[in-house]
């Protein structure tokens, strides 16, 4: 019969990302057109952009991107949905907002933009129902929000699945077991049961483990953001058989991504400038056009060798064209590499975002200070971080704070 439906499950575009904003257009277009012309669906568990207020030209950007997705000779369709915002198109990318696209209360956010353009079904707090023949499949979505509130808010909304329906489930947070270091965070137990499917966004590599028995799926993000260990596996999506319940990892061509460790062991400016150089080269050689490489740095310096008298950003220069180079230097405050020792030192993995790192900066220090006010530190956090001034952040935090 054909009537199958595949599923591609595309997360984490991040569009808008500054520091590769070429790569992270490119390979979300890659990805969402390969997806468009493999699969019968699109869903997209969160961060399509990489900021809460996207510039004009970001969102031109998307706008482009989606609508000549949009315009695909699609083999499904969005019959109905049940969600917090209205749907305004029947084409089936089905999107919800993650952590980087997340906005104070009340406040509308770019893929809630989307959605009011007709160019993806927007299924914040509630679900769309996609039909290909005879076939159904569900997709209920829950938006990014803060990891305290995530499981009042599984708890008030009650996700169910539709009987004669396969469901999905799909969410854009932190679970305990992949990041055992915050009991904010839910467990697999606590997600919705009966789903035929999870999908989850914000972790930035690939997993793959079961939930309630059934596949939990995260795919990673198309573009390199962290720099991390864990980013140098090859980066795409998965496309999901909703009927043969089988699912495959389909590569797209990202940008590559190589970690050199060099370790600094005594030796002197003149020899470690030699020996950057040389690992540098070495990956140079595994035959990738311009690659990302990292350099990181251990140990300490000879006695009377100075760390001042090494031209780190003359290296970095040298291989322009050729290469990113990013050198990490121990002792030199780098938030990716205080991040990494963080979660290691918490016995954790290295998948937590640079803004989560901030938070759990900021809840430490609010909790030291006794903070004892009826907004809840996550909130205060988002207002802060929501306005693109300081001055502005903090006369909407205080009045936030001090209005009753
Ligand atoms: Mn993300």
């Amino acid at each position: 019969m054909g009537l199958f439906l595949k599923i591609a499950i595309v997360s984490d575009l991040h569009l808008g990302y500054e520091r590769f904003r070429e790569d992270a257009f490119k390979q979300a277009e890659q990805a969402l057109e390969m997806a468009a012309s493999s699969a019968d669906a699109i869903i997209i568990p969160g961060d399509i952009f990489d900021m809460r207020v996207p510039k004009p030209d970001v969102l031109a950007e998307a706008i482009n991107l989606f609508r000549n997705l949009s315009k695909k000779e699609w083999r499904s369709r969005v019959e109905t949905t049940e969600a917090v915002n209205r749907n305004y198109t029947s084409v089936p990318i089905i999107a919800i907002p993650g952590t980087h696209e997340r906005r104070a209360q009340g406040v509308e956010n770019p893929v809630t933009l989307l959605g009011l353009a007709g160019l993806l079904v927007d299924v914040s707090d509630g679900y769309a129902v996609l039909q290909k023949g005879d076939e159904k499949v569900m997709v209920y979505g829950i938006g990014g929000v803060s990891e305290e509130r995530f499981l009042d808010t599984i708890r008030k909304l009650d996700p169910k699945p539709l009987q004669g329906h396969f469901s999905i489930f799909m969410f854009h947070q932190s679970t305990y077991e992949l990041l055992p270091f915050s009991e904010d965070f839910v467990t697999f137990d606590d997600l919705p049961e009966g789903f035929d499917l999870y999908v989850d966004g914000h972790i930035h590599s690939r997993v793959e483990k079961k939930v309630h028995g059934k596949p939990f799926l995260i795919p990673g993000s198309t573009v390199l953001t962290q720099l991390k260990d864990s980013e140098q596996e090859e980066k795409g999506f998965y496309i999901y058989d909703t009927v043969a319940n089988t699912y495959s990892f389909q590569k797209i061509k990202s940008r590559a991504f190589f970690v050199v460790k060099v370790d600094i062991g005594n030796k002197g400016a003149e020899a470690l400038v030699k020996e950057i150089k040389e690992s540098i080269e070495e990956a140079l050689t595994r035959g990738s056009k311009s690659p990302i490489i990292r350099v990181q740095m251990s140990g300490k310096l000879k006695k009377d060798a100075r760390s001042i008298d090494i031209d780190y950003q003359g290296i970095i220069k040298g291989y322009e064209g050729r290469a990113v180079v990013e050198i990490a230097r121990p002792g030199v405050e780098d938030i990716e590499a205080i991040t990494d020792v963080d979660a290691l030192r918490k016995g954790s993995l290295d998948n937590m975002s640079v803004k989560d790192y901030g938070l759990g900066i900021f809840m430490e220090r609010l909790k030291e200070s006794k903070y004892n006010l009826d907004i809840s530190p996550t909130e205060l956090f988002e207002l802060l971080s929501s306005e693109t001034t300081k001055e502005k952040a903090v006369k909407k935090a205080l009045e936030e704070l001090f209005s009753n």
